[in-house]
């Protein structure tokens, strides 16, 4: 910790004091509403794309932690459909309150730049992670991983249990997310140039949502007959994924990866579904993002490359271009380690 970052945070720390003594309340976590917290300026609101996810309920609790450490204040709001502007009014309210930043996981990349443009003009500082915006509307991305590295990985993994032929399909989050498109894009390179006999044949959309998530995994499997290998990078399509293909003829037949928490895809491991899958550590995502959210609330950083600041437990991390800080490196999943992990 450098002694900007001490004396920084420990402002934070006492004007959050103040505030819950005046208050008089608990602070703001996890209720799923606005509450009425308004004018804290060091408090960091969380965005998900959609509550109900476990992804996001990991790094929410990972947030937390981070938020407990600094001494300020952590809550989490956000709709319950991931859809392009469904955040807006969120961040609207996060404005109005003056929260000190907010840490956001984009449904859309331009959608909510015009509300996240007056949340920086009314001074609360802005971070996206896990789904970026365009850059023009955020101070810093926190990124789970390297984006042709997890795309790479994904396409391996789905080789790897096809034998490097056939036909195979992406079940994807909302067709607008950030993230999943980034991958996509990256995917569809990474078949083009390293997997000649692998065939593309379809992308549908379950907009992290499990019914339709599991909708769209039966309508791929009826609608091409010779289907190989599913790959859905997100955790929501891959738990709903697994789910279907275990009660169904399919299993064991069609190969299925992506992205997907431990603890969600466990039991598809063990019934032999699933052989193996890869994600990062969603807590620590959270838990990153709040301090880098501090750090610019305090002033300790500005988002600039080369900037550096301390993230508890994780140690130091430093801004890169474009104002993007990279989590680490993503772990793959299989029967040999998927009891050593628990989020
Ligand atoms: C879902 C969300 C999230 C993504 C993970 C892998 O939980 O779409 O944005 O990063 O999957």
């Amino acid at each position: 910790m450098t002694s900007k970052f001490r004396r920084a945070g420990s402002a934070v720390a006492i004007v959050a004091a103040l505030g819950l003594a005046l208050s008089a309340c608990g602070g703001g976590s996890d209720s799923g509403s606005d509450g009425e917290g308004g004018g804290d300026t060091s408090s960091i609101t969380f965005i998900p794309k959609n509550l109900g996810n476990p992804y996001f309920d990991a790094s929410d609790t990972g947030g937390q932690k981070a938020a407990e450490e600094i001494g300020t204040t952590w809550k989490q709001v956000g709709p319950t459909e991931s859809t392009p502007d469904s955040q807006v009014s969120f961040i609207n309210t996060a404005t109005q309150q003056r929260a000190g930043a907010l840490v956001v996981s984009a449904n859309d990349p331009t959608a909510i730049g015009d509300a996240l443009e007056e949340a920086r003009n009314a001074g609360t500082k802005v971070v996206t992670m896990d789904s970026d915006t365009e850059p023009q509307f955020r101070d810093v991305f926190v990124s789970q991983a390297d984006a042709a590295g997890i795309a790479k990985s994904q396409v391996d993994l789905i080789a790897e249990q096809i034998g490097d032929a056939g036909e195979i399909a992406i079940l994807s989050a909302a067709a607008n997310a950030t993230n999943q498109n980034e991958w996509i894009k990256l995917m569809e390179e990474e078949l083009a140039a390293n997997h000649p006999d692998i065939k593309l044949v379809d992308t549908v959309y379950g907009n992290d949502d499990d019914q339709t998530s599991f909708d769209k995994t039966a309508g791929l499997l009826q609608s091409h007959p010779n289907l190989k290998g599913i790959i859905s990078p997100t955790t929501v399509g891959v738990a709903a994924a697994a789910r279907y293909l275990s009660d169904s003829e399919y299993k064991g037949k069609v190969a299925l990866t992506g992205l997907g928490t431990p603890n969600q895809m466990r039991e598809y491991i063990k019934d032999g579904t699933v052989k193996s899958f890869a994600l990062w550590d969603p807590e620590q995502l959270g838990y990153l993002s709040a301090y880098a959210a501090d750090a610019l609330a305090s002033g300790d950083i500005e988002g600039k490359e080369g900037d550096t600041f301390e993230a508890g437990d994780l140690g130091e991390y430093t801004v890169g271009a474009d104002g993007v800080i990279v989590l680490g490196e993503p772990t793959v999943f299989d029967e040999s380690n998927i009891d050593d992990f628990d989020f």
